[in-house]
């Protein structure tokens, strides 16, 4: 079936002259007719009319259901804007219900992240953002700092007079409070993302040691080229597997060595770039080879590095002992591509190493769009500055300026102060008819 909807003043009567049916359109009920255009019929369909404002767009509005034919929607569709209809862009449906009031700007793209998200974790994180519940926790921030500026501008009404001043103190306290709570939620980005777009997992490591073999174990299929001639994989290459709740986002990568090909040193260098950004990486070693030592890896790197010992069906005492003198203090877990061994812990490590993460955050609400983060980093801003401000014992006239601006960068979250370049901007995202 495919659903065409038509919303706005009109949506009723174009409706009306492309849908004939016995019953009339009448608000929320379904009327099963005929959808006719100049030339005669065209299907049948049925059409559910909702009343403004109780519709999604807050407008009026009209969904008819017919076959789910491209050709017979496009004629239906030609035949509305013949009668002054015109085609919604990327999102507008929703854009309407954000500027009618029906929900705030977080929700609407709570819409879009649930429509895009793929795993039970992306779909949960995004039907908290549709369901307005971090709305409401944004709401909460903000009458506790409207609570706050009310104090202050007492203060500043009877300065001079003889009444009982809140102690500062308090009103530090207040402030610290929700200082806390706004770095708690920006804190929470890095995991929120994750859970969003996937844990990045780039697989790096010195050539032929198995990393192409191990990217295909995991995605259970022979996706690209393994052999026993190093400098095989060139390029990189991403896939994204599903595991439990999340997804994990695989890459294989050419391996680190110096190298005069140049193709292989672009993507050498391009693996370097890779290792930046990634959540987890995984480090493939060839463990039937005698190892000098710990791969030269950088702090902020090693860090998040889980060391694969591959290749342990080749694997003999004398070297497993060497292995574990080397790797006993970092995280490592061995595995053979080839026969398929140990390859699905590999996957579930990662996995509780993120929920370990996801743990610490406790009942906090996880954020995962970079917009709320930034907002909330200008709101945390201000507030530390009103802070300082009272400590110091400045005019509450500045401290009260503070508060109003960390006011200003919740309200973005919600929308309140969006242009309409931005608000162009995410709706952009959406796809056309929603
Ligand atoms: N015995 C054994 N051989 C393996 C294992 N994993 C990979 N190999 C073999 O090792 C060779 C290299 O494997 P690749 O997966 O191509 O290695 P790579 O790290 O992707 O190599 P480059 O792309 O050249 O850097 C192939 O012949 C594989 O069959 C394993 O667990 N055990
Ligand atoms: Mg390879």
């Amino acid at each position: 079936m495919a659903v065409i909807r038509l919303s706005g003043p009109d949506a009723r009567s174009i409706t009306k002259k492309i849908f004939r049916s016995r019953q009339p359109l009448s608000h929320r009920k379904a009327v099963i007719g005929e959808l006719i255009d100049r030339n005669g019929f065209i299907d049948t369909a049925i059409s559910t009319f909702f009343a403004a404002p109780d519709s999604y767009t807050g407008e009026d509005l009209v969904e008819i259901s017919l076959h789910g034919n491209p050709y017979l929607c496009d004629l239906v569709i030609d035949a509305c804007n013949e009668f002054g209809a015109h085609l919604a862009g990327p999102g507008e449906f929703t854009q309407r219900a954000f500027l009618n009031g029906k929900m705030d700007l977080s929700q609407a793209e709570g819409v879009a992240d649930l429509i895009y998200s793929s795993s039970r974790a992306a779909q949960k994180i995004s039907a908290n953002l549709l369901k307005g519940s971090f709305g409401r926790e944004i709401k909460r921030l903000k009458s506790q700092l409207v609570e706050a500026l009310s104090i202050i501008e007492l203060e500043m009404d009877f300065m001079d007079e003889e009444i009982d001043h809140t102690p500062l103190e308090k009103l530090q306290n207040k402030i610290a409070a929700i200082i806390k709570k706004t770095d708690g939620l920006i804190k929470s980005y890095e995991v929120g993302k994750i859970l969003r777009e996937g844990i990045f997992c780039p697989i790096i490591g010195p050539p032929n040691s198995g990393k192409s073999s191990l990217f295909n174990a995991f995605l259970q299929e022979e996706r690209v080229i393994v052999s026993p001639r190093p400098g095989t994989t060139r390029d990189y290459i991403e896939e994204v597997v599903r595991i439990g709740n999340y997804q994990i986002r695989f890459m294989d990568t050419a391996g680190l060595r110096k190298s005069t090909d140049e193709i292989e040193s672009r993507g050498i260098q391009k693996t370097r770039v890779l290792m930046l950004s990634a959540n987890t990486i995984l480090y493939v070693i060839d463990s039937s080879k005698p190892l000098k030592g710990l791969p030269d890896l950088p702090s902020h790197l090693l860090k998040k590095t889980l060391f694969i010992l591959n290749k342990s069906d080749l694997t003999d005492s004398k070297n497993l002992r060497r292995l574990n003198e080397i790797f006993g203090k970092y995280p490592h877990l061995s595995c053979s591509a080839l026969k398929n061994e140990g390859v699905h812990r590999i996957a579930k490590t990662i996995i509780e190493q993120l929920e370990a993460k996801i743990h610490n955050f406790g009942d906090t609400h996880i954020i995962s769009r970079q917009r709320h983060k930034n907002a909330l980093i200008s709101t945390k801003k201000f507030l530390k500055l009103a802070w300082r401000n009272l400590h110091n014992k400045s005019a509450p006239e500045i401290i009260a300026i503070d508060l109003r601006e960390a006011l200003g960068g919740l309200d973005i979250i919600l929308g309140k102060t969006e242009n309409e370049d931005i608000l162009n901007h995410i709706f952009s995202h959406f796809c056309i008819g929603k």
